[in-house]
């Protein structure tokens, strides 16, 4: 008797097969720049659907390694990296996955492309998205930093397509006295007597990818007052010429929830060396620039995440048989497909909207309008498509029924690795409160929110249109209202309303440019965009 075979589901080319980034990129970026970059999008897509996906499945069991002591009883604090990792290194930096977006090729858009190879590449290497946003950020913010020293020694480095020559950098921010609130730092730096460097002195509680050449940190400078603003944002490299940790104690890796290929590290400083980046005081300030940066590949990370969950959830419905015939000719099957795809469609929008505004940034090509409503938007598309890759990551798994809540499917990391989105780079509710603070935008997303909708010409988003204005109507007077505890209160469902707002009014621009996408338009407005209740 034959066995029943159930054919598992299969990648291919996954910027070929993603028709959201080739509609979108049709649409923003110039037909010459389309041919000069389709190339590498499409190289990058053909390896994350092949090779890079077949080495994560096989790698799945394989998590980074801390050694504290060698054979002959030296502390080493060597970290051994997972095959993936250290493979999707090279890659990255071959193939410029953070260098793209400085070798500026095309202008602001080179920020666009870069995001799109970074999309591509997420999925397949087992969130080495992680220590490239630092690294991009890193190299942001030293270049904005106007450290020409410091420039000079680190940036090559960070944006080099070299894998030689490549570093990441860490972001050690978190201490066990301040995950969100960064000010109660109580890392101490001492002035080397008579030189410009510090020894830093505390405890580091949360470091992602503690494999990186360099760190960005905060520490107070001895006689600083406390508060963010007495911190000062210091630049270190982390081994010597050995290899070994300077002055930096690896004290143990975390045992997470997900992200498990990601060596997270508590670390003590104990005389670390360390140099100034740009002035003594006001280090939260001063690594801002690092944050939004991550805070961008965290969106960009969301819809990667909930791309590649769809990708495999509609193969493997064409190939599922139940009650008579393939999942994919099931009404309700695809209908909850449906809205998960509305939902992605929704945050690549948006994700991909607020890195058209960083290239613009990145490049002086921007407004100071468009600047303040880029430093509204960083949150509430971090905070948003946050949101949504948990929802859809959880609904993937669904998809597949048992299937999904088995390990050796590779599927359960799916949302595993969706849950660390909400929670690193700001929460959801410290990113709202962001978003209070940075309101000086909100006349530009308002005139944003209705150019996407003004001159809307099919009768089939008439309603779409309708709900875009009231909601955004809504959010403006509610805002203007609330006050003091009902403004923090609300300030999570109003960012939330922003941000869907914004994804709708996009979506029915993009549907405007290309009417295959009129449904999906049509779908996120049934599903809900005003949370403010
Ligand atoms: C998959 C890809 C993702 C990559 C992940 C990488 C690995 C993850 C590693 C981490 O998780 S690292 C830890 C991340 N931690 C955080 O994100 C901290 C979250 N907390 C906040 O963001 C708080 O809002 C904040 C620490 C910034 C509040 O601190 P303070 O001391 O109360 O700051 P304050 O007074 O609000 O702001 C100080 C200055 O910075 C102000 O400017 P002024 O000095 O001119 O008045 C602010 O306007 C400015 N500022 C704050 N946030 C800003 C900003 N400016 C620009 N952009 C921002 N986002």
């Amino acid at each position: 008797m034959k066995l029943f075979e159930q054919a598992p589901p299969a990648l291919g080319n996954q910027y070929d097969d993603d028709r959201v980034l080739r509609s979108y990129l049709a649409r923003v970026v110039p037909p010459d720049v389309l041919t000069d970059i389709e190339g590498s999008l499409s190289e990058m897509g053909r390896l994350a659907g092949g090779e890079l996906y077949e080495m994560q499945l096989a790698d799945r069991l394989n998590e980074p390694t801390l050694t504290h002591w060698d054979a002959w009883g030296n502390r080493v604090d060597k970290i051994e990296l997972t095959r993936v990792w250290q493979h999707a290194e090279r890659i990255a930096a071959e193939h410029g996955v953070v260098a793209t977006a400085y070798e500026l090729r095309h202008g602001s858009l080179s920020r666009v492309h870069q995001c799109a190879l970074a999309y591509l590449f997420t999925p397949s290497t087992d969130i080495y998205s992680c220590p490239l946003a630092m690294t991009d950020g890193a190299a942001r913010t030293l270049l904005n930093s106007g450290n020409q020293a410091l420039i000079d020694r680190a940036v090559p480095h960070l944006i080099t397509r070299d894998p030689k020559e490549f570093w990441t950098a860490g972001q050690w921010m978190t201490e066990l006295t301040g995950g969100s609130d960064v000010g109660l730092s109580e890392t101490v730096a001492k002035q080397e007597p008579g030189s410009n460097t510090f020894r830093l002195y505390g405890r580091k509680w949360f470091t992602s990818a503690i494999a990186s050449q360099m760190a960005l940190t905060l520490a107070r400078p001895e006689g600083n007052p406390p508060g963010g603003r007495g911190l000062a944002l210091f630049y270190l490299e982390t081994r010597d010429e050995h290899g070994r940790p300077r002055n930096i104690q690896i004290n143990r890796l975390k045992d997470k929830l997900g992200t498990r290929k990601v060596p997270t590290a508590e670390l003590t400083l104990d005389g670390t060396l360390a140099q100034l980046v740009n002035g003594p005081t006001d280090g939260v300030r001063n690594i801002t620039p690092l944050l939004n940066i991550t805070r961008l590949w965290n969106g960009i990370s969301a819809v990667a995440l909930m791309r590649r969950g769809l990708a495999l959830s509609l193969d493997y419905a064409s190939k599922r048989i139940a009650f008579g015939a393939p999942l994919s000719e099931k009404p309700l099957h695809l209908d909850t497909l449906a809205t998960l795809q509305a939902e992605f469609e929704g945050a690549f929008q948006l994700a991909f909207y607020v890195a058209e505004l960083t290239g613009r940034s990145e490049t002086r090509e921007i407004s100071d309008e468009d600047a303040l409503l880029l430093r509204l938007l960083t949150p509430i598309m971090k905070l948003t498509t946050g949101k949504q890759a948990v929802m859809v990551a959880s609904e993937v798994l669904e998809s597949f029924g048992g299937a999904g809540y088995v390990e050796d499917t590779g599927l359960p990391v799916l949302l595993r690795d969706s849950q660390v989105l909400p929670i690193w780079e700001g929460t959801t509710n410290v990113l709202a409160l962001d978003t209070l603070r940075a309101l000086q935008g909100l006349r530009r997303f308002e005139a944003v929110v209705i150019d996407c909708v003004e001159s809307v010409s099919d009768a089939r988003l008439v309603e779409a249109v309708r709900v875009v204005r009231s909601t955004l109507n809504h959010a403006l007077s509610w805002v203007e209202e609330a006050k003091g505890d009902a403004l923090e209160a609300g300030a999570r469902r109003f960012s939330l309303t922003l941000g869907r707002t914004i994804e709708l009014a996009l979506m029915i621009k993009h549907a405007q440019h290309d009417r295959e996408f009129v449904n999906s338009a049509q779908r996120f407005t049934s599903i809900g965009v005003d949370v403010i209740f």
